[in-house]
């Protein structure tokens, strides 16, 4: 169902039988709001995101494209996450969500102005499906149009924002033993230490090459979110904590505590594609009750 959201941006929603629910707003191709079947959100937004194009939506699930942070030349995390994308009339099959009637096909290509800062042609399609169990599921897939012979090559992330109980209570699994770049220390790479990830400080790192599967305990829901990415070697782990939260316009103070960004990722290799080539790159994230904490 299409309908408007705030200042009258356009949205999709997505209502699922047994009552969960996703809204995608054309304004990025972003998804704003996932909700479980007890209507329980699961996406972080910041009560400060103005929704005021051209500023990214703060929240959600930005899609960082053509580059991932500050990767290159372009802007930060690209210009997908502030362009308005179109409903795919005509996509190409997906497979695994064709049954399932709960979902939305958006479509963003190359504008003359986007060819000025990035000179390709492109068309990036972007299926968001929720699955009969609730779970949230985005597809990408990225050809390059180039008419000129020319490959591309771009970075990539889902920059999902999960919304969590409190920060200091919440870990990751999955991560452990990993190597990362740490953001903080001029990307320098560095071997995770420790039985799983928690939060008491400023975190921003991008684990290269990390299992596909990746699970975040909220143990005051008593909740685990689980993240499984297709074509995103990468996984990126960010909490800006108070002094950088508080430098963040778009952000409440206290906000920090209540958001975890785990973004499925291209980062460490850049993708590269020939004209015709195809890219795919596919998350799915599910919430499960979890009756207690694992590992203890
Ligand atoms: O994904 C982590 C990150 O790249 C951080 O470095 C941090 O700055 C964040 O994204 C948010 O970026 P934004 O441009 O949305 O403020």
């Amino acid at each position: 169902e299409q309908c408007k959201g705030i200042n009258g941006l356009d949205k999709v929603v997505l209502r699922e039988v047994r009552g969960s629910s996703a809204e995608v707003y054309l304004y990025g191709g972003q998804v704003t709001s996932w909700k479980n079947d007890h209507g329980e959100e699961l996406l972080f937004v910041s009560s400060k995101a103005p929704f005021k194009p051209p500023k990214a939506i703060r929240g959600g699930i930005p899609i960082c494209f053509p580059q991932f942070g500050s990767h290159g030349l372009l802007e930060q995390h690209g210009f997908a996450r502030n362009r308005f994308w179109s409903i795919d009339s005509d996509p190409p099959p997906f497979p695994t969500t064709s049954s399932n009637k709960a979902f939305v096909d958006l479509v963003l290509k190359h504008s003359e102005e986007d060819t000025r800062i990035w000179p390709h042609r492109y068309e990036f399609r972007l299926r968001v499906a929720l699955g009969p169990g609730g779970d949230l599921m985005l597809t990408s897939r990225i050809r390059n149009m180039n008419t000129d012979g020319k490959a591309f090559t771009f970075t990539f992330a889902y920059h999902n924002y999960f919304s969590v109980s409190d920060i200091s209570e919440v870990r990751i699994e999955g991560l452990e033993t990993m190597d990362f770049l740490d953001n903080l220390q001029n990307r320098q790479r560095f071997t995770e230490q420790g039985d799983a990830i928690t939060f008491e400080s400023e975190v921003d790192k991008v684990y290269v090459s990390t299992p596909t599967k990746i699970a975040i305990l909220d143990h005051e829901r008593k909740r685990t979110l689980v993240l499984r990415k297709d074509g995103l070697p990468d996984a990126v782990v960010w909490n800006p904590w108070d002094k950088k939260a508080k430098a963040i316009p778009d952000l409440g103070d206290d906000e920090y505590k209540h958001m975890l960004c785990v973004e499925a990722a291209a980062v460490e290799k850049p993708i590269t594609l020939k004209p015709g080539e195809e890219w795919k790159g596919r998350q799915e994230i599910s919430a499960v009750p979890s009756s207690y904490f694992s590992g203890q």
